[in-house]
Order: structure tokens, then sequence, then C-alpha cells
């Protein structure tokens, strides 16, 4: 590498190693207060930090300022989780300053990949939905969009997971204990919110109705701006999370009266709201808490959003949906819906009818899942305590909607009404947040192909009777930036080398790699630098649980949260049957291989733990039995997260896709494994259909019950027995579950898990799908041991993933809902 090479982007093109290095060393002092002799990693971090956000800093004004001054319309992410991971390898980066750093840093005796390590990752989302709204993110700030993510600055993300004796346990997070270089907090932008207390009816002296809303309790939101860097630094846009604070007028009066308990107590409670990130799966939480959180951060918004747009246009509303498009990342926000409309009406005393076109006008919702326990609905009752005047705001749009638009379609039809009706009648009546989100928007989005007809089918059909325009698709993608370039250096200098640098910013040009494919040469390249990356990891795994495996095998990965319709217990079920079939006949002939887990399963999920349990207790079995001759290994590595997902996905040969089928919206794992030259084994599920279309049916591994098999199946009542009896090799395996095999002298410790696929009734027919895997694994050993074949259809993963770039979800975002211009940033 020459020495002071500069770097390749405009913006910091003039920026040489020997001049980073010199603002690193005055920024060690003159920001931190310490000196080269005795200087920490931590401190070095900071310095680099420092040196880094020069460039961010100047780009974020600039970027702000041309907003403002063109009075841009923007798109608003709305998002209980944001998964960043670490930003300092991001930025630099996207900066195109990291080979720069690096060598700065080696001048110093440094290694920036120690340095990087000092990060905490930014957990702030529980899986693929939080990773997914910081993909966009980063995928709007490249494109030069104007937008703003909203979201809450946690004080603790997800939970650390660490094994004990094979047992999840959960550990707080705390990725901020000691501060966060990419972070600024605005106290200028601070707001007020209020909550609980009563509604008071007014009459006006003409006689009109006025609300008010007399709160029982107000909360401090202070914003906290993490600048956003899009790949080549000209745009950074801003991620503004809300910090909840005991609101200072409103406490003081308690506590100068004498009651120093109670003002500390709602002091406490109100700043519990942004404490925790509920650590659900998929699951509704259901918490008054969790109410709050959602209120509490869509107010704070909205509020943030009207105080600028006003600033440009006063309380002229005409304007307002053409400036701000909303977009709720599942039905999460949609109590900005109501709240919207209850400040346009009460406190602007907009008129009804009006305030109402500009809500639907301005929001959008993107549904994410179909399991019915994700759609979250809240008691009426509870929301009455929080939201006494959101609740009935909601109960009119309510009474408007059914009387009007669903009269008019289906006249004296109260079957469809009960069905549509944001209030769900019962024994306890419930606030239905996914009606509301789709009564209250102008699109609605599904994440892939065949989640999106779903949706339609299935979960909405008769809305889309009603709107027929309304629903729509949006494939997800992944930012290639991380995801590729950032994550796997060595395959992208390989692909620069290739196809030219042009690929961060243009996925498709990928696809001229498949004139390699079949080239000798470059598929030895290829596969070199996958052996390199799974010689990386491969020490990891050592380091993290103390197991050898050896380079040369299959690394098998299945990376994601713990949840039986992902069926990790499917993979384990194989395992074992593969384990068994190794201890029946050592000569059984299949290519030593290596399966990886990662994944943390909800702190109250009891199956989904006593699942990591088994595979951990299968593991420890599988990896010291010398009569297999290593042929088989199984590690689960604790605490998986994005940083760890970055050393694992370049180093995966093969993708575990393997949920039942309809269950699994789209997945964006799948897209992050096979871009990086993993051949997926899937089933027809989500984003897996348009992957194996996308890479061609030779370069995946299709397995299973398609969508409709699997109502068929359900339909004519499926009975796991079945299969148990008529398949020796399951009943086996489940049958070891009972034994004390696993877990030496304490038999029946994982027998919840054979009763789960029988006696539970295996929702999720795993045992219907099992002959189908296990067959495929079979295809996926063959396809190996053919060297050329394999790194033909790892080149053409790589090569034709151009379109699950999120750079392409968010053009389609933009071109059927959004609606955006782009405006690149001249910086100077
Ligand atoms: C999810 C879906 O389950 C995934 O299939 C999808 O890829 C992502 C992003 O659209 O959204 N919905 C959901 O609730 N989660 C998803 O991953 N769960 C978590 O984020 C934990």
């Amino acid at each position: 590498m020459a020495n002071n090479s500069k770097t390749s982007f405009p913006l910091t093109a003039d920026v040489t190693a020997a001049a980073f290095k010199d603002s690193i060393l005055k920024h060690l002092n003159a920001t931190h207060g310490t000196d080269v002799n005795k200087a920490t990693n931590r401190s070095w971090w900071d310095a680099v930090s420092s040196a880094l956000n020069e460039y961010v800093y100047n780009s974020l004004s600039q970027t702000q300022r041309t907003y403002f001054e063109n009075d841009t319309r923007a798109v608003h992410y709305f998002s209980l989780e944001f998964l960043m991971g670490r930003l300092t390898g991001n930025n630099l980066h996207n900066l195109g300053l990291y080979t720069v750093a690096q060598e700065a840093l080696k001048e110093l005796d440094i290694n920036i990949e120690t340095l990087v390590d000092e990060e905490e990752d930014m957990a702030l989302g529980n899986g693929g939905l939080g990773r997914l709204a910081a993909c966009f993110i980063d995928s709007l700030a490249t494109m030069h969009l104007p937008a703003v993510g909203y979201g809450i600055h946690y004080e603790h993300g997800l939970f650390r997971q660490e094994f004990q004796d094979g047992h999840q346990i959960e550990r707080p997070d705390s990725w901020r204990e000691y501060g966060n270089p990419f972070e600024i907090c605005r106290p200028e932008n601070v707001q007020e919110i209020p909550v609980y207390g009563y509604v008071e009816t007014k009459f006006d002296d003409n006689g009109h109705i006025a609300k008010v809303w007399h709160p029982g309790r107000v909360i401090k939101g202070v914003p906290w701006d993490v600048p956003v860097v899009g790949y080549e630094g000209t745009n950074v846009n801003i991620l503004r999370l809300w910090e909840s604070r005991a609101s200072d007028f409103f406490n003081w009066d308690v506590f100068n009266a004498g009651g120093y308990h109670d003002a500390h107590k709602e002091n406490v409670e109100s700043e519990t709201v942004s404490k925790v990130l509920y650590p659900n799966d998929e699951t509704e939480a259901g918490k008054e808490l969790r109410l709050i959180q959602q209120y509490f951060f869509s107010a704070c918004s909205l509020k943030d959003i009207i105080n600028r747009y006003q600033r440009a246009h006063g309380e002229d509303w005409s304007k307002f949906s053409a400036q701000v498009a909303v977009q709720l990342n599942d039905t999460h926000p949609a109590v900005a819906i109501p709240e919207l409309m209850r400040i346009l009406v009460d406190e602007f005393n907009q008129d009804w009818d009006y305030a109402w076109n500009v809500c639907r006008e301005t929001f959008s919702y993107t549904n994410h899942t179909l399991l019915p326990e994700a759609l979250e609905k809240w008691s009426v009752s509870l929301f009455e305590k929080v939201l006494p005047r959101h609740l009935e705001i909601i109960y009119e749009i309510n009474r408007r909607f059914l009387n009007d638009e669903v009269e008019a379609k289906w006249p004296g039809n109260d079957t469809i009404k009960s069905k549509l009706s944001i209030i769900e009648e019962g024994h306890e009546r419930m606030v239905r947040m996914g009606n509301l989100s789709v009564i209250g928007s102008n699109k609605v989005n599904g994440v892939a192909e065949v989640h999106s007809a779903l949706v339609k089918s299935d979960l909405f059909p008769e809305f889309d009777a009603l709107w027929p325009e309304k629903l729509t698709n949006v494939t997800n993608g992944v930012t290639p930036r991380r995801w590729l370039k950032a994550c796997n250096p060595k395959l992208s200098e390989l692909i620069d080398a290739t196809v030219g640098d042009k690929w961060p910013t243009n996925l498709e040009l990928l696809r001229d790699l498949d004139k390699k494919a079949d080239d000798a040469e470059f598929q030895k390249q290829f596969m070199a630098i996958k052996h390199e990356n799974k010689v990386e990891l491969a020490s990891v795994i050592k380091e993290l649980t103390d197991v050898e495996v050896d380079p040369s095998a299959i690394f098998d990965i299945q990376i994601k949260r713990l949840h039986e319709y992902k069926r990790q217990h499917l993979n384990l079920l194989h395992i074992m049957a593969l384990y068994r079939r190794l201890l029946q006949n050592p000569d059984y002939d299949m290519h030593p291989r290596v399966f990886i887990f990662g994944a943390k399963a909800a702190p109250g999920y009891k199956l989904a733990k006593d699942i990591i349990y088994a595979i951990n207790k299968v593991a420890d079995k599988v990896n010291n039995d010398e009569r297999i001759k290593g042929k088989l290994k199984v590690v689960f590595l604790p605490n998986y997260r994005v940083s760890l997902a970055e050393k694992m996905i370049p180093a995966a040969d093969v993708s575990e896709q393997i949920s039942t089928a309809g269950k699994e919206a789209s997945g964006t794992g799948n897209m992050k494994l096979a871009l990086n030259g993993a051949i997926t084994i899937g089933t027809l599920d989500g984003a897996n259909i348009e992957i194996a279309e996308e890479v061609g049916e030779d370069n995946v591994v299709i397995f299973g019950l398609t969508v409709d098999e699997v109502k068929a199946v359900n339909k004519a009542g499926y009975s796991p027995w079945d299969y148990y009896y008529a398949n020796p090799e399951i009943k086996a395996v489940l049958d070891w579950f009972e034994t004390d095999y696993f877990t030496s002298g304490k038999p029946g410790e994982l027998a919840s898990i054979k009763h789960s696929l029988l006696e539970g009734g295996d929702p999720y027919l795993c045992l219907a799908d099992f002959d189908g895997y296990s067959k495929a694994h079979e295809q996926v050993n063959a396809k190996y041991i053919d060297k050329q074949g394999w790194a033909k259809s790892a080149i053409l993963n790589t090569a034709y993933m151009g379109k699950f770039n999120s750079d392409r979800s968010i053009q389609d975002y933009v071109d059927r809902i959004w609606k955006l211009k782009s405006y690149p940033v001249k910086v100077n």
C-alpha cells in the first residue's frame, strides 16, 4: 500500500494518512484530554471518531441547510427499532477514509481492527425489522434523499446473551455507559409530552364542542441526533432518537409542596420510558409501558416535524402532506395517526374532514408479519387510562369509517363491519392497531412478493376490496456498503478488480461477474477468499466457544432470532439424524460439516430457550465424540448481533432459510448470505422465492411444502404422529430427546422439544418437511464435492443479488409511495 495514499471520493480526496494521523493526535489531546503515553484503546477510538466527525459534521450542516433552503419534501421513518450495529468502520468506509485511517493508525502502531472492536454495537432493535430500518436510512442518505429517522434513545439495547451450562442468560446491554461519540444532544429541540389524565368537554361561544385534555403527567423528550453518513459522504441525514426525562416544571410543584417522594417516583417513572428496548420477537408486548413508549416517540417526532413545517409555512396546513411523508415501521407507531388528528383538530382548530385528509395523505404503513401473535392490540381500558383523548378520536375515526365507507360498499353488512372495525368487540374490548394503520394510511406495503400477496388475500382482503390501490409490495433489501464492502474486504477487492468499484451504489453491476463464473482462475480466487474468511471465523469460534473447527469443512450457518417458525429445531433434528447415521456407519459418505448457529431467544419464550439449550447440549456431545472423526461439528456462538454477523456472513458456504412457508415475511439475512456467496438451502417462503428467481434454480437448494401445500395440510388436519410412526429416523431422533444421551444423568431435560413436535401438534410442520430437508442436504453435500460446480454457484449468487440492494427498495418506496426528489449536496 502506497504511503500517504489518498481517497477516491471527491469530498475527502485530499486527505492523506499523514494529515489524518495529525488530526487523531490533535483530538487525542484537545478533545479527549489524554496523550500518546497514557492513551488506552478506548481513547484512541475516541480520537479516531473525533477526527472522522470533522468530515461528518461538515457534511451534516451543509446537508441540513440544503434541505431547508430548498424546502424539500422529506420522509420521516418512524420506527421503535434501529439496529445500527457499529458506526466507526461504516462511517470511515462511507467517507472513503478507511484505508487512510488504517494507514494513519499503522504509523501509530495501532491495528485498526482492534480499535473498531472497542465500539459497542448500537443494538436498539431485535432483529430484521430494526436492521431493515438501519439499512434504509443508509440508503436514503446515499441516494441524497431528504429523510429523518425517528426512534427511541434506549439506555439499554437488546440484552447481551451469555450461556451458562448451555442455557441462555440475559445480561443488560450498556452500549453508552461511557458515552458515544456518534450522537449529539439537541436541547434546543426538547419536547413535552402529556399522558394520562382526563378529557373535559367544553362549549365555545358559538355552541361548538371543544375537547380539552387535562394530562396527568408530562414527560420530557430529549433528542439525540446520530448522523447518518451516505456513501461518498456528501449527504448526511439524521437519526433522531428521543430520551425520556422527568418534566421540570411539572414535578417541581409536587416537590416544593413537600412531596419529595411523589416527585421522585414520577421522575423515575418518566425516565423509565426510554430505559429498555422490549426484547420481543414477533410477539405482542401488551404492556402499559410499551404503549407509552410508542406514544412518547411518535408524539415527540410529530411535534418536531410540525415545528420545522411551521417555520416555513406557519399555520397553512394545505401543504403539510406535500412536504411531509411519514412511514410507520409496523403498527408500533400507529398512535401517531390519532395524535396528528388531535393536533390538527384540538390544537389548531381544523375541521375534522380536512384534518383526516391531511392524515391519510401523510401516513403509510409497512406490515412485517402475518403471525397473529404479533398483530398489536391494546385494551380499550388501557388506552382510556393512558391516552383518553386519543381513544375518543379513534372512536370517531372508526364511526365515520364504518358508517360512511364500509356502509357504502357493503350496505347493512355487520359481519364485515365487525371485521374491519378498529375496535374488536369481545369480553375485553380491544383497539386493533393494524386496522387503524390501514384506515389511516394512503399506502400499505408488505415486504416480499409472497408476503404482500398474503397480506391482500389472508390478512386484509376486505380492505383490499375497498381500496384496490392501497395495498402494495416493496421487497426488502440490504445495504451493500455494510454487508459486502465493509464486512468482506477481500471479496470486495476482487470484485473491484473484476467489474470496477462503482458497485456499492449500483449493485446490478455485479451481474458482470457471471462472465467469470466458469473461469477456473477466478473460481480459485473466489473460493480462496471464502477459505480465508472461514479461517478467520474459525479463530472467532475458538475464542468464543473453545471449539476447534476445520476451515475446509462446509460452514453451514443459521443466524436469526430464535423462533419456532424459523425452525432451528428442524435444523437440530437433521443434525441429530446425521450424527446417528455417522454412529451407525462410520463410513457414511459426507463432506465434513460445521453447523453454526447464532440466535437470541425472547427471555419469556420458554421453548425457544429450550431449543438453544438442546443445540448446546447436542453440540457438546457431538464435538467431543471421537467416533465420528471430526466429520460433524456444531457451534452456537453466544450474543449474536450485527458485529458478529459481519464476521460470520463472509465465511458461510451454506445459508439456512428454512421457515415454514408463509411465515417469514421476507427475511434479510438470506440476502446478506447469498450476496457473500453462500448457497441457500431454503423453503419457498418470503424473499427466498425471489432470491431463487434471481440466482436461478441451479444455484439454490429448495425443499419443503409451499404456502398452498401448508394450507392444504392444515386444512386436512395435520398429524405429526403419522411421520413419527412412518419414519424410523424421525422416531429415533425424537425419542433421543427423552434419554440422557446429551444430558448425562438428567434424562428428560430436552423432552419439551419432542413434546412440542408431537403432543403439541408440531404447529410449524417440522416433521412434514423433515424428509425433504434431509434430501436437500444430501443435494448440498453432492454439490459441494463438485468443486467447480460449487464455485460457479457461489459466484453466481454474488453476481445475481443486485435486486436485494436496499437502494432498490428505497427507490420502490420513492416511486410508489413517497414521491421524493433527491438533493445531492455540494460540499465545500
Ligand atoms: C420481520 C419479519 O419477520 C422478517 O421476515 C422481515 O424480513 C423483517 C423486515 O421486514 O421484519 N418482522 C418482525 O417483526 N421481525 C422481523 O424480522 N422481527 C424482528 O425484527 C425481531
